[in-house]
């Protein structure tokens, strides 16, 4: 049962895997020729010299002073004394993968982009996942922004696609990002809180600059607390453009759809998590690909024509908009599998440098302001936390496609370029590297030859006065249970707020702008007036409701992935675990067996049968379902076992689907229970099935009144 073995490295899956996925592992790893690996290698110093003795600094006598002159020590503490380079100013948590993207079929209509002409083409792919507010160690289920950043490794260079779980941003204009960023990190005063936006500083913020109502009611729903990086969304955010052969230009929006579906965790389960496994989300993704379930995702644009810029009642410059998806739908273009972890965290997900100016011919920036000064900002930030202008040379950041130019020296230059001439035009090395042309056959990158005349000046267009009408579009498109996370979230996060003028800004400046139903639920629960109207007129937008926003309507197909507990004790009756076991593993569910304590339980067939943890060991909040296998003695001690009815009475609180023997009603009985579409009883193939078919609802929605009553 692979479920009870430590899951096998990818290298041993090799085997397992189909010829197709080890041929696209083997080609992408081949082109990795920097990897290093000490097995069999002697310990030596960096300069090569093989060490004797690693255990002892060299001392005048076995009990005497240390000496200066012992260079292996040195060098060795040196060295460690300056491991650590600056974390990143934001999205300093993060996790990373690697994988490949594969078009679905030529896209050449709409981009002469190399990696999307061929569906045979295979581009690796490197993914960061982060949070933004946090430092480097903080938890991964805190409600925050999670960023979404892939770099492809084209043939014609690299292309980073720098993007956010979220479709749109809290700011307009790049200029306001340093403020935005001061007011949700941390409070000066005391660096509290850690990987949070519950304070005065950023509600203040936020409730002075109405540009940011969308993305806060974004921030305040489920989509802040992913139930795993697997099941998210992810969005480009800015509007691009695509350039097809013949020069002409569509406006995109890039977005990625996870084939699991998008998911949440629910408020009280991230909470506790941040506790109980602060590694949740990259525990979760290592553990995904290691057991060969790969994450995908489609990749997909909506396309607006060039010439129907100005058709929408939103700027498409403007990062706080959406297009609706009915309004334009995504057309998918490809799939992204990640399907090999990092072998280094340092080397690759940290050192990883993600730049949204890293573009490849057949795509090109729109005006956006907010883009426009991600160009500028992203490489300067490398130049710092990388130390110097060739973190292109640090290995996760090289492209596959050769970089020759006249660039040179400065600090950690690897490369070694031969040849006199570090300028351009030369005729000492024959003139070369030479410029490209930039006809499609060439390749040289051209830029879109936009028609700009304008006065330059500082000012907003009229065009991005709105800020509510997409707000209210996305809380309205929310079905009542998002509705009422969206009021819980508030109401939790200005219940933080110590200042009450704050609070009171955010309801009566923002809310009620947005619906004044979500104001008054959150004035009440905050002991405010409730605001009696809005403080702006908020225009009429073409669209009352987007399907496409609500979760609800976002699940994906089958289990594959998730996580199931099952709940043991000595007596089980061994043979319904297999058979349960087997159920689960041909839909690709991660199984756990649970025990009292990390040891091995006696089945009622006198067998004895690993666990992988106790129930302590791994609670319930990790869980998307659990299943209490039958067997008398199994059942009677579980049910006096009160981290056991915990583990149940949590699972039901979070809406999870609980499967229980036939005979296990005095379980059910003891922890006051009734039965629902989510809570089964039965022992044959047909309950297995009505529980993988409840846990991929993914939650229990209709059990959310009576769960109420649950105690946390
Ligand atoms: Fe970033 N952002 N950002 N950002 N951002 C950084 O770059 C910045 C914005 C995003 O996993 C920094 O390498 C400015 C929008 C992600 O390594 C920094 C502005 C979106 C990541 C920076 C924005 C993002 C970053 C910090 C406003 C979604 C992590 C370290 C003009 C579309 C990438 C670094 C990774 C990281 C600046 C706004 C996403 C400081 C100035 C909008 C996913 O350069």
């Amino acid at each position: 049962m692979s479920s009870k073995k430590n899951p096998p490295k990818e290298s041993q899956l090799a085997g397992t895997q189909t010829p197709d996925r080890a041929n696209t592992n083997a080609k992408l790893q081949s082109l990795e020729t920097f990897r290093s690996d000490a097995t069999g290698q002697a310990l030596r110093t960096n300069q090569g010299v093989k060490v004797a003795d690693n255990q002892n600094t060299l001392k005048a006598g076995d009990r005497g002073p240390s000496l200066l002159e012992d260079f292996i020590m040195r060098e060795k503490i040196t060295h460690f004394d300056h491991e650590r380079i600056p974390e990143r100013i934001v999205h300093a948590r993060g996790t990373g993968a690697h994988g490949y993207f594969q078009a679905y079929e030529s896209h050449a209509a709409l981009t002469k982009a190399g990696f999307l002409q061929d569906p045979e083409k295979i581009t690796p792919v490197f993914v960061r996942f982060s949070t933004v507010q946090g430092p480097r160690g903080s938890g991964d289920t805190v409600r925050d922004v999670r960023g979404f950043a892939v770099k492809f490794f084209t043939e014609e260079g690299n292309f980073d696609l720098v993007g956010n779980n979220m479709p749109v941003f809290f700011i307009q204009d790049a200029i306001k990002f340093p403020d935005f960023v001061h007011a949700v990190k941390p409070e000066p005063h005391n660096e509290m809180p850690t990987g949070g936006s519950a304070h005065d500083t950023f509600w203040d913020f936020v409730s002075l600059v109405p540009e940011s109502a969308h993305m806060v009611i974004w921030a305040m729903s489920d989509r802040a607390i992913p139930k795993s990086l697997r099941t998210m969304q992810g969005f480009g955010v800015h509007t691009f453009r695509l350039i097809n052969a013949q020069g002409k230009s569509s406006f995109v929006k890039f977005h990625w759809k996870p084939k699991a579906g998008v998911c949440s965790l629910l408020w009280d389960e991230a909470q506790k998590l941040a506790g109980k496994d602060t590694d949740y989300h990259r525990r979760d993704l290592w553990e995904a690909i290691e057991t060969g379930n790969y994450p995908e995702w489609e990749f997909g644009v909506q396309i607006v024509a060039e010439e129907d810029e100005h058709k929408f009642d939103f700027d498409l410059l403007d990062p706080t908009k959406i297009i609706p998806e009915e309004l334009v739908p995504v057309t998918p273009l490809g799939k992204m599998v990640l399907n090999r972890n990092p072998d280094n965290f340092f080397a690759e997900t940290e050192q990883v440098a993600f730049c949204p100016g890293h573009i490849v011919p057949g795509i090109d920036f729109s005006n956006d302001p907010l883009l426009q000064g991600r160009l500028f900002s992203y490489t300067d930030t490398q130049i710092s936390r990388l130390g110097g202008p060739n973190f292109h040379e640090i290995p996760i950041n090289r492209p596959l496609a050769p970089n020759h130019n006249g660039q040179r020296d400065a600090q950690h230059r690897t490369t070694l370029d031969k040849g006199r001439a570090s300028y351009e035009p030369n005729s000492i090395d024959g003139g070369w590297p030479k410029e490209t042309a930039p006809a499609a056959s060439e390749g040289g990158f051209e830029s879109y030859p936009e028609r700009i005349e304008a006065h330059k000046v500082r000012q907003r267009s009229p065009s991005f006065a709105d800020h509510f009408s997409q707000a209210r579009l996305f809380f309205q498109s929310m079905s009542p249970t998002e509705q009422e996370h969206i009021i819980s979230a508030y109401s939790f996060e200005l219940g933080k707020v110590e200042r009450e003028f704050i609070r009171a800004r955010e309801v009566n400046e923002i809310l009620a702008n947005i619906d004044l139903t979500l104001a008054a639920r959150v004035a009440a629960n905050l002991g405010l007036p409730a605001p009696k109207k809005g403080t702006v007129d908020v225009p009429q937008p073409s669209l009352k409701q987007s399907p496409a926003l609500s979760q609800m309507n976002l699940l994906g197909e089958g289990i594959k992935g998730r996580k199931v507990a099952v709940l043991v004790a000595d007596g089980v009756d061994g043979v319904s675990v297999d058979s349960l076991v087997k159920a689960l593993e041909a839909e690709s569910a991660q199984i756990k067996i649970l025990g009292p304590s990390s040891a091995p339980v006696k089945t009622a067939q006198g067998k004895a049968l690993a666990v992988d943890a106790s129930m302590e060991g791994m609670p319930s909040v990790i869980f998307d379902a659990a299943w209490v296998p039958g067997g008398k003695a199994s059942l009677q001690a579980l049910a006096g076992d009160g981290v056991a009815l915990h583990f149940l009475l949590e699972a039901y609180k979070h809406l999870k689907p609980i499967g229980l023997a036939s005979e296990a009603q005095a379980v059910l009985d003891k922890l006051g229970l009734k039965a629902d579409s989510g809570l089964l009883l039965g022992n044959d193939d047909k309950a297995y099935k009505a529980f993988i078919t409840a846990i991929s609802k993914h939650r229990v929605w209709e059990r959310e009144a009576a769960a109420k009553a649950i105690p946390a």
